[in-house]
């Protein structure tokens, strides 16, 4: 039978996904995510649904009401793993997160403040919150605007984003392993989850100069199996236990800025290379870098002052990340730039 389930479609920041109200999905979650599963498509190709047949194109916003004091929606990030038919809700996603608050206001859970509305989010994955601001000119959102981010093509009316407290987001601790430096398989890594898993390691390390293409290294088998095995090693001591078929952590390479940023990256997803790099992943990369006696330094170029503002370079560019640090060091907020556009809107059609 076929089921017609409302939904509206988000490019958000430089992923693109579907929007539901969470009403609208079956409450029990083994039940809804079948339902996810099948509008984004459960085969590799997603040929039977709206995904595209990759792991930035297959990504779910649960969107409700929140009955939270400080917050105004709550949000549930749902990754779809490409080809498997299943879904992962491990970590968060800011990219899609950008997308939540223009999702909002077209689905009339928050009214429009003035010409600029604020929308508290909370992240159901995570349990943090997020405050995005969006353009509201007269009374009305605009997609339109002068803020570009790459990843993304031509410009569009920003999303600024502002992550409180992310530390310890999904591992429970910003250094899960107790340790701003492990050794794992003879390489040394940084663990950090500043609101995404993530595992920092020089590319040196690996045999690689940490500037070649997403299509080189993702072809090299070799290189992929030794990556995979340190993830599998660092999954348990990171309290993730086993991530056989988990989506975090996600494994930076480093290198020295080429462009005047502060650092250079090539992020796996954690088995694809990302064109660019995620955003929470960005921010806990950042993070690291900012840390006495991590992997990054001598390698990373540290900014003076505070909030510090750093550029991670990627693939396609590169990403700005603000961190705001407390007396003891403590990073207490990250703020930084999205966009995002409404796509399209209106009935899915699953089978049942
Ligand atoms: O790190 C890709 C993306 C992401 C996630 C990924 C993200 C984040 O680019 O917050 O945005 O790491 O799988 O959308």
């Amino acid at each position: 039978m076929q089921l017609a389930i409302p939904f509206m479609q988000f490019r958000g920041g430089s992923s693109k996904g579907l929007y539901f109200l969470a009403s609208d999905l079956p409450s029990e979650p083994a039940e809804r995510d079948q339902l996810i599963l099948a509008a984004v498509g459960r085969e590799a190709r997603q040929i039977d649904g709206l995904g595209g047949a990759h792991p930035l194109t297959s990504k779910v916003a649960v969107v409700s009401r929140s009955s939270r004091p400080d917050a105004d929606v709550d949000f549930l990030f749902v990754q779809v793993v490409v080809g498997e038919n299943r879904v992962d809700t491990t970590p968060n996603c800011g990219n899609i997160l950008a997308g939540v608050g223009p999702f909002a206001l077209e689905a009339g859970l928050i009214p429009v403040q003035g010409d600029t509305t604020t929308v508290r989010v909370y992240m159901l994955n995570s349990a943090n919150l997020c405050e995005l601001t969006i353009q509201t000119p007269n009374g009305k959102i605009t997609y339109e605007g002068n803020a570009k981010i790459d990843g993304a093509p031509g410009t569009s009316a920003p999303v600024i984003c502002n992550y409180l407290d992310v530390a310890g987001s999904i591992c429970g601790a910003l250094l899960p392993t107790g340790n701003t430096k492990d050794i794992i398989d003879g390489i040394p890594v940084t663990c950090i989850d500043n609101g995404m898993p993530v595992v920092v390691i020089n590319a040196q390390d690996l045999g690689k100069t940490g500037y070649e293409s997403c299509a080189e290294l993702t072809n090299d088998a070799e290189f992929r199996a030794k990556l995979e095995a340190v993830r599998l090693k660092v999954g348990p001591l990171m309290n993730l236990g086993d991530v056989t078929k988990k989506v975090v952590p996600k494994m930076t390479l480093i290198a020295p800025p080429q462009n005047g940023g502060h650092i250079s990256t090539r992020t796996f997803i954690p088995h694809t290379c990302h064109d660019a790099i995620g955003v929470l992943g960005a921010v806990s990369v950042a993070t690291a870098c900012i840390l006495p006696n991590s992997v990054t330094e001598g390698i990373a170029v540290i900014p003076e002052g505070n909030p510090k503002n750093l550029s991670v370079e990627h693939p396609s560019g590169e990403f700005s990340v603000e961190l705001e640090q407390d007396a003891n060091g403590h990073v207490i907020k990250a703020g930084l730039l999205r966009t995002a556009r409404l796509l399209s809107r209106g009935e899915v059609y699953v089978i049942v």
